[in-house]
């Protein structure tokens, strides 16, 4: 029966945020029909990604994006169509890209009361080998949004009113959360429906994973060091973490979020502001992580309190279980003191 109920009354990802918006008798489904556009976005990418090696899509496209890095052409294909999407939509004022230098400010025509901060395909640089990808994305609502400046849309996290991120892997999963808990889908693509299949994840308040790029260990301030170092040697007889390390932030933040754990991307002497960018990896993913019952700190604050003071800003970021995070916390707070 329970076999019969899932094939007859199908849970999408459209059916769950009608739903919750619903609850405000305000909305005018216009959030609704942006994230829409966002998942058409997703689905795109999964079947581009999928085909990436016969299609040979993989290549470099020659061309390099605002960090500096090869740009390949998936990464523009995925640029181009969440693009097209969200201003299609008509629910968009402005758009901030990890591929687009500046904001795209969208036709005054065209304006909605929402803008999207949102990395296409992070991690582009391990499609070759297969290793899973990810979209990422986080939506504010912006009032003036005929008058808005850029000014005015560099916010701190907190006030993000959605976010997500769409992992291509094994199968593509987007987790989402529209500010009460986190949800998780999976394509059916003989359906092309995303099907709830992780319903209000959360993140298990400890966890036995760290997560972080032991190649950066020589550049570590004294927290960060002391701290994979407890990871693994523990003094308090607990046994030592596994880790694990797939250099895609999707990927490592989906993991940490379903198995628990601590993801980690500080600063270092290379780079102070450690790598991950704060309005379209940082935002989102700790959105995400409190949502589901976890925490994101800078190794300064809270992360959503961050506020950028440029669209391509980049922080630390330790992020996931919340007594995990209260440890490096607690290092901070020490170094802090000792001034
Ligand atoms: P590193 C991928 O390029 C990315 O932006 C994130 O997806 C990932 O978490 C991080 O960089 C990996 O960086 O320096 O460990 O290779």
């Amino acid at each position: 029966h329970a076999a019969d109920t899932y094939r007859t009354d199908l849970m999408t990802i459209t059916r769950y945020v009608l739903n919750e918006q619903s609850r405000f008798p305000e909305s005018r489904g216009d959030l609704t029909i942006l994230l829409s556009h966002i998942v058409l976005g997703c689905k795109f990418v999964a079947s581009a990604v999928n085909k990436a090696g016969l299609a040979k899509l993989t290549g470099l496209a020659g061309e390099t994006n605002v960090q500096g890095e090869e740009q390949k052409k998936l990464d523009i294909l995925s640029n181009e169509v969440f693009v097209n999407a969200l201003v299609s939509s008509g629910r968009t004022c402005v758009l901030v890209s990890e591929e687009d230098e500046l904001a795209t400010f969208v036709d005054p025509k065209l304006r909605g009361k929402y803008c999207v901060c949102f990395d296409p395909l992070d991690g582009s640089s391990n499609i070759d080998c297969g290793v899973s990808i990810g979209t990422i994305f986080g939506i504010y609502m912006i009032k003036n949004f005929d008058t808005v400046t850029l000014e005015e849309v560099l916010l701190p996290g907190k006030d993000m009113i959605a976010a997500g991120y769409c992992m291509y892997g094994s199968s593509c999963t987007l987790v989402l959360s529209t500010g009460s808990g986190v949800n998780g889908f999976t394509l059916d693509p003989s359906l092309g429906e995303f099907i709830m299949t992780h319903p209000e994840i959360k993140i298990p308040a400890k966890g036995k994973i760290y997560s972080v790029n032991e190649g950066n260990a020589k550049n570590w301030d004294t927290p960060t060091a002391k701290y994979v170092e407890k990871c693994k040697y523990p003094t308090d007889g607990s046994s030592p973490k596994s880790l694990r390390y797939i250099g895609s932030m999707v990927a490592d933040v989906h993991r940490t979020l379903l198995y628990g754990g601590i993801f980690l991307y500080p600063a270092d002497k290379k780079s102070p502001n450690g790598k991950l960018r704060v309005m379209y990896e940082v935002f989102p993913m700790s959105f995400l992580m409190e949502q589901a019952g976890g925490q994101s700190f800078t190794g300064k604050g809270r992360s959503l309190d961050l506020i950028p003071t440029n669209i391509h800003e980049r922080s630390p970021i330790f992020l996931g279980s919340y007594d995990d995070v209260e440890e490096i916390k607690a290092l901070y707070a020490e170094e802090a003191k000792a001034g």
